[in-house]
């Protein structure tokens, strides 16, 4: 299968995340994409696709106006205000104040659109999450055009961004704005199963009230794991949608021998559902030396699903999203790819 890749995902490079009450170095770094690629083109599976633009339609059918004029302008409100660092949001219209008002100042912008702290806006964030929507569009319309499945290597990740709120490192939501894209080419139901270990509440929240895209997560149950508000399995979906949204919350320290049950119930699901195309948000943060995870995924259990999935038969656009374990996230990622090619012929 071909793989979207641009070199622009290195204009994400911020230095800080906030995480343990100190700033570190994002998890979330450019050399994730070079193992990826390193592994691709060591395995021969390097045959790669520069993204097309698809300017902002894409982008405003998934995400709130204001919300990504916010983001094209944070990192210069920021810079204009005279703060030193990277910017950082301290304050939220959480439970005890009003939601009602969006303010006009930076920090107040910044807590009004994030919805977790860890992800610093630095300058070039926006340019590659519009790289990265690009990158998911123009592979999904290679799957739409015919090919079994595509890669969308994209960077920064996008299943935690929401309608209208950014935060676990994602600024736009790649996976939704293509599977939305593959509706509008002619995909009457699309499906999109989230394998990332984190809980895809972004894409929960976008297609919560419909029922032409099916959303089915597994990941580490929101009681112990970040986002910790959203992902359990009592959220099915809401009016039209009701019935159309299924989560999969599973334990710490969850084998494969567990979660591969789980993904067998979502496949399920999504048969049952008789979509015309799959998206797959794969994060490989379920690998067992995740730094920030808990399940106890082996390397060979990614090939071995990657093959379950191809069992579904569908068109597939494989989207990435997260994986932390630098050293491993190469041979992780491209297990799934390669399973997936050797069970679909
Ligand atoms: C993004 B993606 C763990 C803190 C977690 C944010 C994680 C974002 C994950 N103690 N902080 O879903 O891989
Ligand atoms: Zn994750």
């Amino acid at each position: 299968m071909k793989t979207v890749f641009t070199e622009r995902h290195y204009l994400r490079n911020s230095k800080t995340e906030l995480y343990g009450g100190t700033l570190v170095r994002p998890f979330e770094c450019p050399e994730r994409i070079e193992f990826i690629t390193a592994e691709l083109d060591k395995r021969g599976l390097g045959d790669y696709v520069e993204p097309a633009d698809y300017g902002m339609d894409p982008v405003l059918a998934i995400h709130d106006a204001g919300f990504v004029d916010f983001l094209s302008k944070a990192w210069q409100l920021w810079a204009d205000s005279g703060y030193k660092g990277e910017a950082i949001p301290t304050v939220w219209p959480s439970r005890s104040l009003s939601v009602d008002r969006i303010p006009k100042q930076i920090d107040g912008l910044l807590g009004y659109y994030a919805l977790a702290g860890e992800t610093s806006i630095s300058e070039g964030s926006w340019e590659a999450a519009l790289a990265s929507k690009d990158v998911a569009l123009t592979a999904a319309d290679l799957v739409m055009n015919g090919d079994r499945a595509a890669f969308a290597l994209c960077r920064p990740p996008g299943h935690h961004a929401s309608t209208s709120q950014f935060g676990g490192y994602c600024f736009l939501n790649n996976a939704a704005i293509a599977a939305n894209h593959m509706r509008g080419k002619g995909a009457a139901k699309v499906a999109i199963l989230d394998v990332d270990f984190h809980h895809g509440n972004g894409t929960q929240e976008i297609f919560y009230n419909r029922d032409d895209v099916l959303f089915v997560s597994l990941h580490g149950d929101p009681v112990d794991a970040f986002p910790h508000f959203l992902g359990y399995a009592d959220e099915t979906g809401a009016g039209a949608g009701e019935g159309f949204t299924a989560n999969f919350p599973l334990p710490v320290a969850a084998p494969y021998e567990v979660w591969g049950a789980a993904l067998d119930e979502g496949l399920k699901r999504i048969a049952d559902f008789g979509a015309d195309a799959l998206v797959v948000s794969l994060g490989v943060d379920t690998f067992e030396k995740d730094p920030i995870s808990f399940f106890k995924l082996r390397s060979q259990d990614f090939t071995d699903y990657g093959g379950r999935i191809a069992g579904a038969n569908l068109p597939t656009l494989f989207v990435m999203e997260g994986g932390y374990a630098v050293e491993e996230i190469g041979i992780n990622t491209v297990n799934v790819l390669d399973g997936f090619e050797a069970a679909a012929g």
